[in-house]
């Protein structure tokens, strides 16, 4: 028992103690809420730092979801289906971009060919 009243004895002074400091500007309070400046900016930057965590966690769920995705087509590779690939709407679009370019940049070559002949 006596062990709790010398723990709660502890409490009260460091509270109080607490108190005097930020009443007489030993512990500085800018806004006169009774919570140190210092420890309202520790509690900031811990706001700050978990929520980039959780954002980094969001990111982290999103690519671990991708790489089910993946590996669950590998399995359906491997056991000697089709590749579906990317969805439809983007692939197509972005394949014949890529042949355009191709037979643009093969014409190239045939003109800088003769050119240097
Ligand atoms: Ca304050």
């Amino acid at each position: 028992m006596t062990i709790i009243y010398i723990t709660l004895g502890l409490i009260v002074a460091a509270a109080a103690l607490y108190f005097y400091a930020i009443k007489t500007g030993k512990i500085k309070d800018a806004d006169g809420d009774l919570i140190a400046d210092k420890a309202e900016d520790v509690a900031k930057e811990v706001k700050r730092r978990a929520k980039n965590v959780k954002a980094e966690l969001a990111d982290v769920k999103k690519a671990a979801k991708e790489l089910a995705d993946q590996a669950e087509d590998v399995v359906e590779a491997a056991k000697g289906k089709s590749r579906k690939g990317r969805p439809a709407s983007k692939g197509s679009s972005k394949g014949a971009g890529t042949k355009t370019r191709a037979s643009k940049g093969s014409s190239k070559g045939a003109g800088k060919s003769k050119a240097k002949k």
